[in-house]
Parts: C-alpha cells; structure tokens; sequence
C-alpha cells in the first residue's frame, strides 16, 4: 500500500481548490488500499462499531449509516490517516507543510436509500474554525450523482457563510438558532447564479473540500450499488480550537489535553501530526 502520493500536486490542482473549495483528485492511491479500506468499512458498518449516528426511518428502504472516529479503535482506519497519501493531498492542496489528524467518519448509503444528505457546510458542526481544515472524502465503490456522490456549491467557501448544522437525525444539540438553514440547492440546479460541482468517482478518487464549502447529496438511486465513503478531515495552518460553538460535536480527549479557544490544538495524541513535509 502506498505511503506517498503516486503523482505531484500540481499548482493548477492548488488554484482550482483555492478557487472552487473543492477539487477531486485521481489515482494516488493504489488498488491494494481501495480494497482493504472498503473490507474494514463494510466490516465496520456490519459490527456497528465506533460512534455511530443511526437514522432510523421505517419509510426508508434503504440504510444510511455514518460512524466517527473508527481509528480510534481500529488498527486498520488508524494506519489509513498516518500511513496513506490522504495527510499529504490535503497538506499540499492547504499548501501546508504539516497537517494534524483532525478525525474519521465513514458514509455507507446502502442500495435504494432515499435519504440525502443535507446541503451544509462543516465548520457550523465543529469546535474548530480555520481555512486550513481539509476533508478527504475517499470514494471506495463506484460513486456518481445517481448514487449519493457529493454535489458542492462552486466558490461557496469564499461566501463567508456559516449555515445551521443538521445531523442526519437532525440532533437538536448541533443546532444553533442564530444560523439559517442552508438551502435546498437541489432546487436551484438550473439557477445561473449558481455553478455545481459533482464528479463520476471511482475506487480510490478523492474530493478535497474546504471547510466552508456548500456541499449535499441526493439519494442513492441505485437498487444495486451500495456507495462507500471514507472522510479524513486534517488541519494546520490558521485552524483554532471554537469552544464557544453550539454544537453536540465531540472530539474523544480533547478537553482533557488542554484545547484552549483561539489557540490550535496541537496534543500529539489526540490529534497526531500524520504528515510532515521533508
Ligand atoms: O458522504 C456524505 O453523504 C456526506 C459527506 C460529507 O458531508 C463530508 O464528508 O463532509
């Protein structure tokens, strides 16, 4: 499996995020890592294990399964964020030279599941602010918009926005009142005020997203296809600790090693750096 990335970032791929607040980066990471990461993420998704967030609609044929934090617990997805090119692409697309592991999440959508997810963007769930967080959201199936892959709003990070945080089951404990609900942006697919980014993924393909970056999905139309994603997010840069912020989001250990509003949190175990440059 492969440590370090198979091509260089580019300074075009660079710009393009920048400008667009999400790119999608092909082929850096070898087949081995594609298939061993989707056998511990359905493994993981047929143990219910880590923390997960069951929606639970009885009207839903399918199943949407999210679970965070899994390299906590498990050897597998720990080795992913410290040993895959996930740290590196998110580092050199930030143009950092050192990213921190932030934490793991894992999106299933099994075949035939109607529910979206909703159009957000993350900062509003996290204690944490910054420009320099980068989620690396890793397709491990065959991904397209028919199949619940991610649609962003293009240049939506450079709004300066922060909109409602809505859990999959819709936690009263992420909602801040004081924020408006994102819009429905699956309404506004023919609005020329706005340009949509979405890409035909497969095994291995990533999207980079800022943090502020409007993105969604539809439903997963497939009665076949189950959509697997792995999302990392990392940080560095002018990322600080948001203690403050109205949300039910919890990072394992945090408060117990010190984070400090305004501050970067940089304990080495809970949030380990996972690339370095040379
Ligand atoms: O995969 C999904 O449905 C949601 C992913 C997402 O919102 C994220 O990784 O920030």
């Amino acid at each position: 499996m492969n440590r370090d990335i198979l091509h260089p970032i580019t300074e075009e791929q660079v710009r393009q995020y920048e400008e667009d607040g999400a790119i999608c980066i092909r082929g850096q990471f070898d087949a081995e890592w594609c298939a061993h990461m989707l056998e511990v993420s359905v493994d993981n998704m047929q143990n219910r294990a880590g923390r997960q967030r069951e929606v639970d609609n009885p009207d839903d044929p399918g199943y949407f399964y999210v679970s965070s934090f899994m390299s906590r617990d498990n050897k597998e997805f720990e080795d992913y964020i410290l040993n895959s090119p996930a740290a590196e692409i998110a580092a050199r697309l930030m143009r950092q030279d050192e990213v921190r592991f932030f934490y793991d999440q894992l999106f299933i959508k099994e075949p035939g599941t109607l529910a979206p997810t909703q159009w957000h963007n993350d900062i509003p769930f996290w204690p944490v602010d910054g420009n320099h967080i980068g989620s690396v959201w890793m397709a491990l199936t065959p991904v397209t918009t028919e199949t619940s892959g991610l649609v962003y709003v293009k240049g939506s990070h450079k709004w300066n926005k922060l909109f409602k945080a809505i859990t999959p089951d819709e936690d009263p404990a992420f909602m801040d009142d004081t924020l408006e609900r994102c819009p429905d942006f699956h309404k506004e697919f023919d609005n020329p005020e706005y340009e949509f980014l979405s890409w035909d993924m497969g095994p291995g393909d990533v999207i980079v997203h800022h943090p502020l970056a409007v993105h969604g999905t539809g439903k997963n139309a497939s009665n076949t296809q189950r959509r697997v994603a792995l999302s990392c997010r990392f940080y560095g840069g002018d990322t600080v600790w948001h203690s403050e912020r109205v949300t039910g989001f919890k990072v394992p250990g945090a408060e117990e090693s010190g984070v400090t509003s305004g501050v970067m949190p940089t304990d080495d175990t809970v949030f380990p750096v996972c690339w370095k440059a040379a």
